[in-house]
């Protein structure tokens, strides 16, 4: 049994997207971040930098409980356990975690930024920032669609753990602006992967959790 501690977000969904694909058996215990739940003592114990996504595998290696936080390592971690979703051969492997790595170093942060900013456009001073983060942003989508014009995957030929990562932070894509005739292939990629059952199903889990903290916080009047 792997216990998530995790809430709604696009690096929470990557996880559920994992656990699904690959049938591990799971439970979500939700950690609020709208609601500082991540600084608990509790929580900062299995994620000394205060985010979510962590994991803790009670079946982990040894067959002793095991805790991990940073979605990148929980995919990979995860991937090995199952012998799934990440190649065995070194350069097959080393070509999805070089995707990953660029998500977790780039894409997502740089999407995360242009998010910030583009919720508070409207507010004075934004201005700079957004078109900073916004060029960036495009960037990384034309670089993601050069990778996706050559390759079925962003791995190459399979669907693996850098999808997983790359897909839930692009999931508002037209909202965030981008036009699916300027990144035809992006475009294709994300039609096939939007369909897949476990992504659906992830969809649903991070759409629960949103709808019950926001029940909870009608029912407490906030
Ligand atoms: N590098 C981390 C980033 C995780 C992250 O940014 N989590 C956000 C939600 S998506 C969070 O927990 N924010 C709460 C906070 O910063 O206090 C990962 O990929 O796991």
């Amino acid at each position: 049994m792997i216990d998530v501690y995790s809430w709604t977000t696009g690096n929470a969904r990557k996880v559920y997207i994992m656990l699904e694909e690959t049938g591990l058996d799971y439970r979500v215990h939700p950690v609020d971040i709208t609601k500082d739940d991540q600084f608990k003592p509790d929580f900062l114990a299995i994620s000394p930098n205060n985010k979510i996504p962590a994991i803790i595998d009670r079946d982990g290696p040894g067959g002793t409980p095991y805790a991990l936080c940073e979605s990148g390592a929980i995919l990979m971690y995860l991937a090995d356990k199952t012998g799934r979703f990440l190649p065995a051969d070194p350069m097959g492997r080393s070509l999805v975690i070089q995707w990953l790595m660029f998500q977790m170093g780039d894409l997502g942060p740089m999407f995360g930024q242009a998010g910030h900013f583009m919720s508070r456009k409207d507010q004075p001073g934004m201005a700079p920032a957004l078109a900073h983060f916004t060029k960036g942003a495009k960037r990384l989508m034309r670089v993601v669609d050069g990778r996706l014009g050559d390759n079925a995957y962003l791995g190459g030929d399979e669907y693996t753990i850098a999808d997983m990562a790359v897909f839930p932070w692009c999931q508002n894509w037209e909202k965030r602006g981008f036009r699916g005739e300027d990144y035809p292939n992006f475009k294709r990629w994300f039609d096939v992967i939007q369909d897949r059952p476990a992504v659906v199903k992830s969809d649903g889990i991070a759409a629960d959790l949103g709808k019950s903290a926001r029940a909870a916080r009608q029912g407490a009047g906030k």
